[in-house]
């Protein structure tokens, strides 16, 4: 559609990635900007020629309401709780307010494949753009995983816009419509911003709020409160389980995924060593699901699940040394990624444990290592070392400890067996030993290369 932004003067909240584009968007749309972000104006010093030279202007340190001086639009980055004055303001003033993804929205030309959830949202959606890009569909990822709608709205014509929506993105929206929405699973997360639980679904399912009887929604049949909550608008819907189903959607079964849709019924098979574990199983079938409503072949579908190695850091799966996988989880910074990691897989483990200890309690993660009965040894390294070391032994867990990633990595190895997986899944963040998870993530995959070229 063509847009023209009936408005004189933005204030844009936040100054992280998302309040960077939609400043430069709204100056491009020949809207006046302010952009106010409460940290000091000393983090900004490397933006602010940028934004001086793009004629945008800032006030930094704190969140007056004043600020609403001639604003005629408010904007909020996705991390901008709704406690925060200027935005109480705004609404008792009745002013326009939007969230990026809204306004970016109103700019699109192409339909939009919309993935939220707890867990599992980049690997769907990664998964989904690579299915497209299998069948040479033109399309761009983007949203919560890390680049921001708005930064690319416009540069597709045709095709689809793949996006990871969050809660906090969701809370913002008024006439977003995905033609598919995609719901991956919810837990409890987020509980800082959200009072309750439902206070948590209730963002999550905006995402269906627009939604008609021509779109879409893909649903994990296997939440009963997913499945409940959904029933009540008039989309399409097709569910993906862990068991067979009735329903419209794909479920696995002997190996298989069997398929049952409006228009076709069949199988997909996927071989086990791409699709391994069985998270990611569950997030390739909500993916394939959007591949076999846009009418994709099953093959092209089947081919991204046996190639796939997961994103980057988060369950990875990096290389496979004399029979033992090594599976990189390095995104895993608290201790239920970690439980969930073991659950999903289903081979005996070596994992590799710790890192700055945030104050959390290892006791569960560890009362689950016990329970799942494949983790057969770990090694840990970091920060928390004497904590977990505590731990390992209250609940007689085999165990040892090593001074870096480097030798935690080779003790495992010395220590495995053909066929076991290596995972280094710390449950802890990164900023003992490194500067984030990803150079983290990065070290280990650089030491696991080493290892193959048998160079240590
Ligand atoms: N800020 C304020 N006042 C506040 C709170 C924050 O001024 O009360 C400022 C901060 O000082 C900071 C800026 O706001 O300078 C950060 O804005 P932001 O938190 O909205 O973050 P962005 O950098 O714009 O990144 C956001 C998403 N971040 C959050 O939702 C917290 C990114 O998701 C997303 O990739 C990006 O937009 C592009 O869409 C990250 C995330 O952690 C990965 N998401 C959460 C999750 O996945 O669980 C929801």
């Amino acid at each position: 559609m063509d847009v023209n932004l009936n408005f004189k003067k933005a204030l844009v909240l936040g100054l992280g990635i998302s309040g960077l584009k939609i400043a430069e968007f709204l100056k491009n749309e020949g809207i006046d900007v302010i952009v106010n972000d409460y940290k000091k104006e000393d983090s900004f010093k490397d933006l602010i020629p940028l934004l001086k030279e793009k004629d945008i202007d800032f006030f930094f340190g704190d969140h007056p309401v004043e600020l609403l001086q001639d604003i005629d639009l408010l904007v909020l980055s996705p991390g901008i709780p709704k406690t925060n004055p200027i935005y109480q303001e705004a609404i008792k003033r009745n002013l326009k307010i939007v969230g990026e993804i809204e306004l970016a929205y109103w700019f699109a030309k192409v339909p939009i494949i919309a993935v939220t959830g707890t867990k599992g949202k980049s690997t769907t959606t990664t998964l989904i753009g690579e299915i497209l890009n299998g069948a040479k569909i033109d399309n761009v990822v983007a949203g919560n995983i890390g680049l921001p709608f708005i930064s690319v709205v416009k540069n597709l014509d045709k095709g689809y816009f793949v996006l990871e929506v969050s809660s906090f993105q969701l809370e913002d929206i008024e006439s977003f419509r995905p033609y598919i929405s995609v719901f991956t699973n919810i837990y409890p997360d987020h509980l800082d911003r959200y009072g309750s639980m439902n206070e948590y679904i209730e963002a999550k399912k905006r995402i269906f709020m627009n939604q008609k009887k021509e779109d879409f929604a893909i649903i994990n049949y296997d939440q009963d409160i997913i499945r409940e909550v959904v029933k009540k608008y008039p989309v399409n819907k097709l569910y993906f389980s862990e068991n067979p189903i009735k329903e419209y959607g794909i479920y696995f079964d002997k190996n298989k995924l069997i398929y049952h849709t409006e228009n076709k019924d069949g199988f997909i098979h996927p071989s086990p060593n791409g699709l391994w574990n069985s998270v990611l199983l569950k997030n390739f079938m909500a993916a394939s699901l959007v591949g076999l409503i846009l009418g994709i072949d099953e093959k092209v579908i089947e081919d991204v699940g046996n190639k796939f190695k997961g994103i980057p850091f988060a369950l990875e799966k990096v290389d496979t040394i004399n029979g033992r996988v090594f599976i990189n989880d390095s995104k895993a910074t608290n201790p239920i990624s970690t439980v969930s990691a073991i659950k999903s897989i289903n081979k005996s483990i070596l994992l590799i444990l710790g890192g700055r200890n945030k104050n959390f309690d290892f006791t569960e993660l560890f009362e689950s290592i016990k329970q799942n009965g494949n983790v057969k040894h770990v090694v840990l390294i970091g920060e928390t070392k004497n904590i977990m070391r505590d731990l390992a032994k209250s609940y007689d867990i085999s165990y040892e400890e090593a001074n870096t990633l480097e030798e935690a990595v080779k003790r495992a190895y010395y220590l495995s067996d053909f066929g076991d997986v290596i995972l280094f899944s710390p449950a802890c963040a990164s900023f003992d030993m490194f500067e984030n998870y990803k150079e983290r993530g990065k070290a280990f995959n650089k030491i696991v290369e080493r290892l193959k070229n048998e160079k240590i």
